[in-house]
């Protein structure tokens, strides 16, 4: 076992124990006895010393020019590189993930440093003809301001990343509130922004709970912008109160991604994706597959090959090279999925296979939950409309093209969603009529690219896209500016006509 890391708060360039000097731990769940690291608990006096900084910070880091901001992405990308297997080590520890699965995470907050580094000679405006006489048009970026981010614990390094890297790059300085589950890993994030030599007062940290922390973040004025990906009961109080506190604030909440199964389909493939959609990292992602529309005539096979398939998935720690299924983050989160499994026993649903937390001897200290196939689900029951993110996936039958689309869309979310077929009209159809903010043609559910937007309808978010270009649209506000040279009172609307 490895000795438990001592987590810092880092403000203004310094590594500092929260003003409480009290301190919270962070445990593996996949043995609850390991520590992996104690952290502060901070509260409104450390928030308000970030904010501070960070806002002192902002006043120079916005003059630094784009391309130069841009370097210390590189620098960035580079150094998560170098450390790429010793923090998904680390991450695979935290939160339980499989090191398969905490390599890709990794990998995203790579790319997304370097994507965002080459924005740095782009963050392209627009310039257009003045409908007058010896004037000029144009629109150019400029950064919002000390932005809070708020990021939950399923990817720790790639949300954080997706954030973080084009806030800086357009010019924003940041006061960063990780989850409480994952500590260790927002750390050595910083550790890494910190060795790229970005100057004090850019990047802080401020560790603790959304109670303490991420609310006093919320209620501050000197934070222009809000970041948030989580829970849509926590991103609805988030929404509010920047609402109340005029914040820009950009959601990013729950799913409720469903999978289409048609009867022309390539059943293996379709198979194979469905098993990585639903049980990849545990389920724990808000774009997981959670519930299958499976056509008819292909329901039975592809149920017995899922369950077949299901029975041989490894469950053990995420460090452990054979594991395919790793804990649950922690046992509220444990307690959340087998409540969900309660409440659909009482509604009679077929548990096919699962459904129970794990007792075996050797993960009993974990947060371990079998994965489960549910069948007899039907779209109206809770479990086939909320989020559960758990190793949980509902089975419905649909009878055709148009049955599925009705019900993959009859529902308050919209993030990610997918159909097998090969049929190239319905492909298309379904694109068209799919709502969602990402649709997969003979992919799964899970998988986006840091380079294409990321997000969702309904009540999956409120409107904004992050990663891509798109999240420049979030960090930065558009400036108009008419440049008259006629060297006297032009009226627009007036004088031309
Ligand atoms: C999330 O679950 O919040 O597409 C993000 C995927 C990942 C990102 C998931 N690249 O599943």
């Amino acid at each position: 076992m490895t000795d438990p890391l001592k987590c810092l708060n880092y403000i203004d360039g310094k590594w500092v124990s929260s003003q409480l000097r009290d301190t919270l731990e962070s445990r593996n769940p996949a043995d609850s006895r390991e520590l992996v690291a104690t952290f502060p608990r901070s509260n409104t006096r450390d928030v308000n010393a970030a904010v501070e900084a960070a806002r002192r910070a902002y006043r120079s880091w916005r003059l630094v020019p784009a391309p130069v901001r841009a370097e210390y992405l590189q620098r960035i990308g580079e150094l998560l590189l170098e450390r790429k297997e010793e923090l998904a080590y680390l991450m695979s520890r935290e939160m339980g993930k499989p090191l398969t699965e905490s390599r890709g995470d990794v990998q995203e907050g790579i790319d997304c440093a370097f994507y965002y580094a080459g924005e740095g000679r782009r963050l392209f405006g627009q310039t257009t003809p003045s409908e007058l006489e010896n004037k000029f048009a144009m629109t150019v970026r400029i950064p919002v301001g000390v932005c809070a981010l708020i990021t939950p614990w399923n990817f720790p390094i790639a949300i954080p990343c997706w954030k973080a890297l084009p806030a800086l790059v357009c010019g924003n300085t940041i006061v960063f509130k990780p989850a409480k589950d994952t500590p260790a890993c927002a750390t050595m994030l910083i550790e890494v922004f910190e060795d790229a030599g970005l100057p004090a007062g850019v990047v802080n940290l401020v560790h603790g709970s959304g109670r303490e922390v991420g609310r006093a973040l919320l209620e501050h004025p000197e934070i222009d912008l809000v970041s948030f990906t989580g829970s849509s009961e926590t991103g609805e109080e988030v929404g509010e109160i920047c609402g109340r506190t005029h914040k820009k604030v950009c959601l990013e909440m729950g799913g409720k991604n469903a999978q289409i199964v048609m009867e022309d389909a390539d059943l293996d493939l379709a198979l194979e994706g469905a098993l990585w959609g639903a049980f990849g990292t545990s389920g724990q992602r808000c774009t997981a597959t959670s519930r299958l529309l499976l056509h008819r005539d292909i329901k039975a096979e592809f149920t017995n090959k899922l369950v077949e398939q299901t029975r041989k998935l490894r469950l053990g720690s995420g460090i452990d090279a054979d594991t395919d299924l790793g804990p649950l983050v922690n046992s509220a989160q444990l307690k959340r999925v087998g409540d969900y499994l309660q409440m659909a026993r009482s509604e009679r649903i077929k548990v096919l296979i699962g459904g129970e937390v794990v007792r075996e001897e050797k993960l009993k200290n974990g947060y371990f939950f079998e994965p489960t196939v549910l069948d007899g689900v039907t779209p109206n029951m809770r479990i086939a409309r909320e989020e559960i993110f758990g190793p949980v996936v509902c089975i419905i039958e649909i009878d055709s093209f148009e049955e599925a689309i009705a019900i993959l869309n009859d529902s308050p979310y919209g993030l990610s969603s997918s159909i097998y077929t090969r049929d190239i009209n319905r492909a298309f159809q379904a694109i068209r009529d799919i709502e969602a903010g990402i649709t997969y043609i003979n992919g799964p559910t899970i998988g986006a690219e840091v380079h294409l937007p990321f997000g969702g309808v309904k009540q999956t978010g409120n409107g904004h896209r992050e990663a891509g270009s798109t999240a420049l649209d979030v960090f930065t506000e558009w400036k108009t500016v008419y440049v008259d040279f006629s060297g006297r009172l032009q009226r627009a609307q007036i004088d031309n006509r």
